[in-house]
C-alpha cells in the first residue's frame, strides 16, 4: 500500500521535472560566440584539472597503503588461532600466548551455535563472539596480563553447555 502510494507520488513528481528539463533544453537561445570568455574558462578548466591531479594522486597512493584488506596476519606478528566449538568442548589450535602479542581467533562451530567468550581470573568477560556452523568469525584480542584465562560457552547449546570450558595460558 505504502509502496504503491510512493510509486505514484514519484511518478507524479518526475513528470513535471522531466517536462521542465525538456522545455529548457529545447527552448534555449541560439549559441552566441563568447570568444574570450570561452577561452578563459577552458584555461581555468585545464589548470584545475592539473591541480586536482597533483593533489589527488599522492592522497590516493597514500591511502592505498592504509588498506586493511588481504593482509597476512602471520606477517604482521599476529598469532592466528583456529577455534571450533563442539557439543560440548572447544578445539583450539593453540592455548598458550604471550603478553602483548595480538591474537586472532578464527571461530567456528561443528554443530550448533555456541558463544566463544574469554574471561580473566576474576571471571570478568573480556571479549566474545559467536561460534556458528558454516561461518568463521574473526575475534582479535591482545592479552595485557599474564595468567590463566577461561573460555566459556555463552550460548546455551544443550545439556553439557556448562561444561564447555577451556583454559588459555598467557605468559610474559
Ligand atoms: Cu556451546
Amino acid at each position: 500500500m505504502l509502496q504503491s502510494i510512493s510509486l505514484w507520488l514519484t511518478i507524479l513528481l518526475v513528470v513535471p521535472v522531466t517536462a521542465t528539463f525538456l522545455w529548457v533544453a529545447f527552448s534555449r537561445p541560439a549559441a552566441v560566440d563568447a570568444g574570450d570568455l570561452t577561452a578563459r574558462s577552458y584555461r581555468l578548466r585545464d589548470w584545475s584539472f592539473w591541480v586536482l591531479l597533483a593533489v589527488v594522486t599522492p592522497v590516493f597512493l597514500y591511502t592505498l597503503t592504509l588498506m586493511p584488506y588481504g593482509t597476512d596476519p602471520e606477517a604482521e606478528g599476529v598469532q592466528a588461532v583456529n577455534v571450533t566449538g563442539h557439543m560440548w568442548r572447544w578445539d583450539l589450535s593453540q592455548d598458550e600466548f604471550r603478553v602483548g602479542e595480538p591474537v586472532q581467533f578464527r571461530v567456528t562451530s561443528q554443530d550448533v551455535n555456541h558463544g566463544f567468550a574469554i574471561y580473566d581470573e576474576d571471571m570478568t568477560l573480556l571479549t566474545q563472539t559467536q561460534a556458528m556452523p558454516g561461518y568463521t568469525n574473526i575475534l582479535e584480542y591482545t592479552f595485557e596480563q599474564p595468567g590463566t584465562y577461561q573460555v566459556l560457552c555463552l550460548e546455551y547449546c544443550g545439556v553439557a553447555h556448562h561444561a564447555m570450558v577451556a583454559e588459555l595460558t598467557v605468559t610474559e
